[in-house]
């Protein structure tokens, strides 16, 4: 029976490292308890596991934490998840909080020799809700295994520095490369002070990207429902002039569930009517412009940030827009608002949206230079989604710090 727990164990661990370790351990462990047969599951591919469903926990609040990141928290005791949880909406509980809340009655007992994985390191500061390196002691929870660091001022290393400085264990850089991702957002915004800022346009098969003056239909009703989507995610979505006065656009999330973005729209001489939708549908819409609103015209929902349409605008503009919370942002176009971001390098990421129709003639689409990370087809469309490289060199320096915090 020893001898089968040996060969299971070898079985179970032939793609890890440690195999022969594991089988030693495992059939130690079995002599031991006097079992006939004993799972042991690799401590390596343990904590990423255990990350991985970090992960997966995160992304349940998708497009409802910012600017809050997404964070996913599990509870493990001697192989058992007893307790799960996430951040599921900004200025609420923390995923810790959350992960600790779920554990059961029986379990409770358990938390003090169980450890907690988390994707993000834990906060150490009073925000909108109590520290977790708090709630970490509080519960004395001996060992915390993290992904990533959070780049928040005054978090930034030091939650891990208070709960080893307390005598907890802690591991980080676990599934760094993702965990970085997963947190790009939330990183960006605190380290760069400016919003996160993806590019989002559709082109025709021979490169254009409408038709001056007239509004053309590029992208199928599959990619339209993608575009919403990500609308989702985003905190604010900024047009140009140009396609707010051709397309009349509402900006607004209508085909995917969850939130819609505030809406930015950058109008020089205003000349983008009141009556144009995007001022009526729900929500906040900022519009920048130099000349001086007739305020009794718009909305009472309609903002206007005055500022010099110069080469410091989209530096400036960004500014604002973080100063606002809003950390991330969405820009759709057209071409002449797309350059002003591209010309600049300030873009993180890129959703291209290419049909398989020709137009012949029109506006060129801007061309960009990043790291293809997925490409697919939606129907007759294909979709490439490009990280620019300052953003990858920035994943990868927080996965590197991470990993030798
Ligand atoms: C965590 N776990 O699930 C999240 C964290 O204003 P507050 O109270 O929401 O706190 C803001 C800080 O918490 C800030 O550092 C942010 O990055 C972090 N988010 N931290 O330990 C979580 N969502
Ligand atoms: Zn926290």
């Amino acid at each position: 029976m020893l001898f089968i727990a040996f060969c299971k164990a070898l079985d179970e661990c032939q793609h890890c490292f440690h195999q022969w370790q594991h089988a030693a351990f495992s059939f130690l462990l079995a002599a031991q308890r006097g079992k006939q047969e004993c799972l042991y599951i690799c401590p390596m591919d343990a904590k990423e596991m255990y990350m991985r469903r970090c992960f997966e926990l995160a992304r349940l609040g998708e497009g409802f934490t910012a600017p809050n990141p997404m964070v996913g928290a599990v509870l493990v005791h001697n192989g058992r998840i007893i307790g799960e949880g996430y951040h599921a909406s900004y200025g609420q509980a923390h995923a810790e909080v959350n992960a600790v809340g779920s554990v059961q009655p029986d379990d409770k007992n358990l938390i003090p020799q169980s450890t907690l994985y988390v994707s993000l390191e834990p906060c150490c500061i009073h925000g909108r809700t109590p520290p977790c390196t708090s709630l970490i002691l509080q519960e004395k929870i001996p060992e915390v295994v993290v992904s990533v660091l959070d780049y928040t001022a005054e978090v930034r290393g030091k939650g891990l520095e208070l709960l080893r400085s307390e005598g907890v264990k802690v591991t980080a850089g676990v599934l760094a490369e993702e965990g970085a991702e997963l947190s790009i957002v939330r990183n960006t915004f605190v380290a760069k002070r400016r919003p996160f800022i993806a590019l989002k346009y559709a082109r025709s098969k021979d490169g254009f990207m409408g038709v001056r003056g007239r509004q053309v239909w590029i992208s199928n009703r599959y990619s339209r429902r993608l575009s919403h989507k990500l609308r989702n995610r985003f905190d604010a979505i900024l047009v140009g002039t140009n396609t707010a006065l051709t397309d009349d656009p509402s900006l607004d999330n209508r085909l995917w569930y969850g939130t819609s973005p505030a809406k930015v729209l950058l109008d020089r001489n205003l000349r983008v009517p009141p009556e144009s939708k995007l001022f009526h549908t729900p929500g906040k819409t900022l519009v920048v412009c130099e000349a001086m609103p007739d305020r009794h015209s718009y909305p009472e929902q309609v903002e206007f940030i005055r500022c010099a349409f110069d080469t410091e605008l989209p530096g400036s503009l960004l500014q604002n827009l973080a100063g606002r919370n809003i950390s991330s942002l969405l820009v759709e176009g057209g071409a002449v608002t797309l350059n002003h971001f591209i010309d600049q390098g300030l873009w993180d990421e890129a959703w291209i949206f290419t049909s398989n129709h020709r137009l012949g003639e029109g506006i060129q689409a801007p061309p960009l230079a990043g790291v293809e990370v997925s490409g697919f087809q939606l129907g007759s469309d294909r979709i490439t989604v490009l990280h620019a490289i300052s953003r990858r060199k920035f994943s990868a320096e927080i996965a590197r710090l991470s990993a030798c915090s």
